[in-house]
């Protein structure tokens, strides 16, 4: 093998290795709510655990004795009630980033949805000061999983995607519960939700001192 092959035979694999690397990672802290455990009896703690900005008052980590099976792990999320209840996590981000994000939901015979009752995932892009929706697009929502449409007993993947608008400093990735088809009879049962992710897609940059580093075994 001359050196040409030599460095061909090395090289083109780490460079194949470089450009179709996994993107991105996810950026959440206990997305599947398995930290902190949760006591023995009641096996549940309100909020979302570790990691996760937890608001209003139906939202509990609970664990598999309760009788719903997480869809890993040992812990799932509960959350319940009329407007709102639900946790966030936020990172910052640079307007045009493309964030993709989602949580798997589960309508279960334990505590099913009914009436107007809905589980989300919502990225809401925040300004500068981390507070603030962006004034361009506030946020978008995937509010699909209701109580007439929520497949019962299996889980189901709920995604979001989204570009980060020219005001936004920082991406937030919320889940959240509520009667947002209120037409429907108010607030009822439970969804469940488990496994969050949340990422910045796209191709992996290929910095500049690994383009220096490949040519170089070339000279
Ligand atoms: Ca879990």
């Amino acid at each position: 093998m001359n050196r040409l092959k030599l460095v061909l035979s090395v090289a083109l694999p780490l460079l194949l290795l470089v450009v179709v690397s996994p993107a991105s990672a996810n950026v959440l802290t206990n997305p599947g709510f398995e930290s902190p455990t949760t006591p023995v009896a009641p096996p549940e703690y309100y909020g979302a655990g570790d990691g996760w900005t937890s608001f209003g008052g139906g939202i509990f980590t609970i664990s598999s004795a309760v009788g719903v099976p997480p869809n890993s792990g040992n812990q799932l999320l509960k959350m319940f009630g009329g407007c709102c209840s639900g946790a966030w996590q936020q990172f910052a981000c640079t307007p045009g980033e493309t964030w993709n994000g989602g949580v798997w939901m589960r309508n279960d015979s334990f505590d099913l949805m009914a009436g107007g009752q809905t589980g989300a995932v919502n990225i809401e892009w925040i300004q500068a000061d981390g507070n603030t929706q962006s004034t361009i697009i506030p946020f978008i929502s995937n509010g699909t999983f209701t109580a007439a449409t929520a497949p019962v007993d299996v889980w189901t993947l709920q995604p979001i995607t989204g570009i980060a608008p020219a005001d936004a400093a920082f991406a937030r990735l919320v889940v959240i519960t509520g009667d947002f088809d209120s037409d429907n009879g108010g607030p009822g049962g439970a969804p469940f939700f488990d496994d969050a992710f949340f990422e910045i897609t796209g191709p992996v940059p290929v910095e500049e001192t690994t383009w220096g580093q490949i040519k170089g075994l070339f000279r």
